[in-house]
């Protein structure tokens, strides 16, 4: 499905100036960890970068290295060369960062994403991906970007967080090999994984209380909650669900199934995996 080779984009990153590095909006840890890998690694060779995301860098995300680096974009288009959309299925999806670079004269579009439909100059989309970061590991090495441990734990957390912490049925014993190349490259698992995942901001441990609060058991020891009051935070909320009851539907999100139990089955559309 891929239809650029790692060489031709890796051709306009070496010719290229000005560079966008974007990705969807409601960004998750692929997004941003790849975005600002890429960001890193162009401005290692020198390149005059930007990098966009239309909520800016989220909290729980604020850890990455050098997530400063990752801002909302401008209000007034500015001059870029090559845009990159990351992760992104739907051109859309980039929100404001779009009218921001509508000067670009080569777009790339590297994504995971099956429904992806090729849109731009340079397009790389592989499906058995489990991560757009794993594409741009494979892409920095066969082009020998520059990589250093900052690099490294973006593309860790990147793929890290789209595997489920290596646990999704999308990792392969490639996503093994190249997560033991990020150590050899600097990242310190201990800390990036406590950062990642042991790292609740209060909210999400009020949340969490209140979720456990409501739930019921119903016929079946299906697992259930009182689905109004945490409509806004749905998905969140099966994900606790499913990691206490794995398997047990939950009653009163029927028609949401996890994030966990479509992937792999159905494709997110928009790129919010
Ligand atoms: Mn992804």
């Amino acid at each position: 499905m891929s239809a650029a080779k790692f060489e031709q984009i890796g051709q306009a990153l070496r010719e290229g100036g000005r560079f966008a590095v974007l990705s969807h909006v409601r960004p998750d840890g692929d997004a941003l960890g790849s975005q600002l890998a890429l960001g890193l690694s162009l401005k290692r060779l020198g390149k005059d970068v930007r990098i966009w995301n239309e909520e800016g860098m989220l909290e729980k995300y604020s850890f990455l290295p050098s997530a400063n680096l990752l801002t909302k974009p401008p209000a007034d288009p500015e001059d870029v060369d090559v845009a990159i959309a990351l992760d992104t299925a739907i051109q859309n999806r980039l929100g404001t960062a779009l009218p921001a670079v509508r000067s670009a004269k080569v777009w790339i579009n590297i994504d995971h994403h099956p429904s992806n439909p090729g849109y731009g100059d340079l397009v790389y989309i592989n499906p058995k991906a489990p991560a757009t970061g794993q594409i741009l590991f494979e892409l920095i090495r066969s082009e020998k970007l520059p990589i250093d441990a900052a690099i490294a734990e973006n593309l860790y957390v990147a793929i890290s967080t789209d595997t489920g912490s290596f646990q999704y049925p999308n990792t392969t014993a490639r996503t093994f090999e190249m997560a033991a190349e990020l150590v050899r490259a600097g990242v310190d698992v201990g800390r990036v994984s406590q950062l990642t995942y042991e790292n609740y901001p209060r909210r999400r441990a009020e949340l969490l209380r209140d979720l456990l609060g409501t739930m019921r058991f119903e016929v079946n020891n299906r697992v259930g909650a009182r689905e109004h009051a945490f409509k806004k935070r749905k998905g969140e909320c099966v994900c606790h669900l499913r990691k206490i009851w794995r398997r047990r539907a939950c009653a009163g999100c029927r028609r949401a199934p996890s994030r966990h139990a479509r992937r792999g089955r159905k494709e997110n559309p928009g790129g919010s995996s």
